[in-house]
């Protein structure tokens, strides 16, 4: 077997012996020229960051302008997740649930195993240690991933924690995930991403882009995370986390999950509005949070990354100027296009569109082509410690203490601004009828509805009603349960946005932080709280009440309509969907019927 080395070729062992016998498993399968244990030093980055430069892997920006800042070209046939080829190989399809696909864990290691025999040889497999949670946190996971992309290896050490902490904080432990990757030769027919969430083990081949091939963000973080928080008692959630704080320095700490396309990032690093002097948004993180109950019987968060690995078309100073400073030195950017003096660019950034670029396949590219020159799912990887708004809580391994849950969609209709479940039942009914439509809608074109629940649709490693009914089992582990809302920033009339969004989102994130405090008015419906005329501070607001109305108001006929839908979600979910949920569903659209629509808000 080929002797393990550091990144300048000095030999080094493993000393967990239960690491070093899975990786020399993983060398007699794929076969590697060089296997290289990484350490997450400064010198290692250096080192890997001029090989990937000299086989063109990376390409240097502007060194004055972006330090630190490189850009990657995917292969075009590879530039995102591969939902058709990502698969959940539990001993029963049963326990994969219907919404995933299954593989059977034998076949599927057969299957793999076939493609990964001698999968490096001729190239270099990286050992990647890492954690996922502050070190020292009780929440917080080891992985290994080993992989033939360097690419994978300089994300992982702005993704995770990276690096030798990993291995000393394992120690001689067995409780690590095994992850195996390679990019093959790229080809989408040899793509698949295995999961054996029983093994701790996640396997994904033919693809080299992120949330494909970076194990530990949505494999194992969500997708293994799920199941082993439904074994171990916790929540493994696609949530953002922030931290807000009054001008008196009151904390008040809010877990979001909402659906792709609805600018989550965007929401965590929010600046507020003029009128919200003193008050601040703090960064927790934006993609993922791991909660479990603490001593005192309240909901705790962590955030597993330590890096974003951001959506960047759509990204200004307009939109979220603190990721715009948050990717001005150290990042890998993915698939944007590049300009002549070596700066970046993608569709919706700041300013005139340049004359002239180079697309993000490498090709001229001239303003007014009916191209894009970003992909549309171009990425910023960036080091969270950049964002000029990280909260000062962020690495702290207790976590922070959850008061709020927001679930929000993209809904033209139906769905107003902001609601208040009356309970913990009837706040788990609201994620798990989470819908949002296709971004054709700012055409103003009502688009279709998916629904998403909980924003998990693609990241629940087991069944979905089994997920749901983890959620409502939670209730008797938390004394002090978060207060939950169902949020939406894009309601629409005549096409036109009702609700200004971004900065102003504050004045609803106030009246959740108030009443999740029992310190603001509200308004019962059928459907929930919702605030009465004067709850939300509208002062400064350049909008007519008017509009303020449609954003906020409800229609019995709408929400008909909506109550059918969410019926035949919880059909599609099978046997596994609790009685708990149907019954809020029942039990809502029997409070329709006895209004004989006689009805209005405030
Ligand atoms: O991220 C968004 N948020 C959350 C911000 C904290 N976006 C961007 C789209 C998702 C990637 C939004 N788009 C939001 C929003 O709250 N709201 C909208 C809809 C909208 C779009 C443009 C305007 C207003 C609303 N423009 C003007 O009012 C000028
Ligand atoms: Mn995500």
């Amino acid at each position: 077997m080929a002797q393990i080395v550091d990144s300048f070729g000095s030999p080094v062992t493993i000393k967990n012996a239960q690491v070093a016998s899975w990786v020399a498993e993983m060398v007699a399968l794929t076969k590697p020229d060089h296997v290289v244990l990484c350490d997450g030093s400064e010198a290692e980055k250096q080192r890997l960051t001029e090989i990937a430069v000299a086989a063109g892997v990376l390409i240097p920006l502007d060194q004055q302008k972006l330090p630190g800042c490189y850009l990657h070209r995917s292969n075009p046939n590879d530039v995102a997740r591969v939902e058709n080829l990502t698969f959940i190989c539990t001993p029963t399809k049963a326990e994969a649930g219907s919404t995933n696909n299954w593989m059977a864990p034998d076949e599927a290691y057969a299957k793999l195993a076939k493609l990964f025999d001698g999968a490096h040889t001729g190239r270099t497999m990286y050992v990647v240690p890492y954690v996922m949670g502050p070190i020292g946190s009780s929440l917080s996971k080891v992985g290994v991933e080993v992989t033939d992309s360097v690419y994978v290896v300089l994300n992982m050490r702005i993704m995770t924690r990276m690096g030798r902490q990993a291995l000393d904080m394992l120690g001689e432990s067995n409780d690590f995930n095994r992850g195996l990757h390679s990019v093959l030769d790229c080809n989408p027919d040899r793509r698949f991403i295995c999961h054996f969430p029983q093994d701790n083990t996640i396997w994904s081949v033919g693809s080299g882009y992120g949330g494909n091939v970076l194990l530990g963000k949505k494999c194992l973080a969500l997708r293994v995370g799920s199941y082993l928080g439904k074994k171990e008692g916790w929540l493994a959630e696609h949530m953002l986390i922030l931290g807000v704080e009054s001008p008196e320095g009151e904390m008040t700490y809010v877990a979001a999950a909402f659906p792709s396309a609805c600018g989550k990032t965007n929401f965590a690093m929010m600046i507020p509005p003029k009128r919200f002097k003193g008050w601040k948004i703090w960064t927790v993180g934006d993609d993922i949070a791991w909660m479990r109950v603490g001593d005192d019987g309240r909901l705790y968060a962590i955030n597993p990354e330590a890096g974003y690995f951001g959506v960047a078309p759509g990204t200004s100073y307009k939109s979220n100027p603190n990721a715009m400073k948050t990717v001005l030195k150290d990042t890998i950017f993915t698939n944007v296009a590049l300009t002549a003096d070596g700066d970046v660019w993608w569709e919706g950034k700041d300013g005139e569109v340049p004359d002239e670029l180079t697309d993000w396949q490498g090709r001229p590219w001239k303003k007014g082509s009916t191209e894009k020159a970003a992909h549309p799912n171009a990425r910023f990887t960036a080091p969270a410690s950049n964002n000029p708004v990280k909260s000062k809580f962020a690495d702290d391994p207790e976590g922070v203490p959850i008061s709020a849950i927001i679930f929000g969609g993209r809904r033209a209709t139906t769905i107003p601004l902001v609601m208040q479940a009356f309970n913990w039942t009837n706040g788990v009914f609201m994620g798990a009828t989470l819908g949002s439509e296709t971004t054709a809608a700012a055409t103003g074109k009502v688009g279709v509805v998916r629904r998403d629940p909980m924003a998990m649709l693609p990241f629940c490693g087991y069944d979905m009603g089994e997920y749901f009914a983890h959620w409502l089992e939670m209730q008797s582990e938390i004394a002090y349960p978060p207060k939950v809302f169902l949020v939406n920033w894009f309601r629409q009339k005549d096409g036109k946005f009702l609700w200004p969004g971004f900065g102003e989102n504050m004045r609803v994130l106030k009246w959740v932080v108030d009443r999740a405090r029992l310190r603001v008015g509200g308004q019962e419906t059928p459907f929930g709280w919702v605030p009465k005329a004067g709850d939300l501070d509208l002062s400064g607001l350049d909008i007519s009440s008017e509009q303020v109305d449609a954003a906020t108001s409800i229609d019995l006929d709408e929400w008909r309509l909506e109550l059918e839908s969410q019926g035949e979600f919880f059909e599609a979910t099978g046997p596994t969907m609790p009685r708990a949920l149907k019954l809020q569903r029942e039990l809502l659209l029997a409070r329709i019927e006895s209004m004989h629509g006689k009805w209005s808000v405030g």
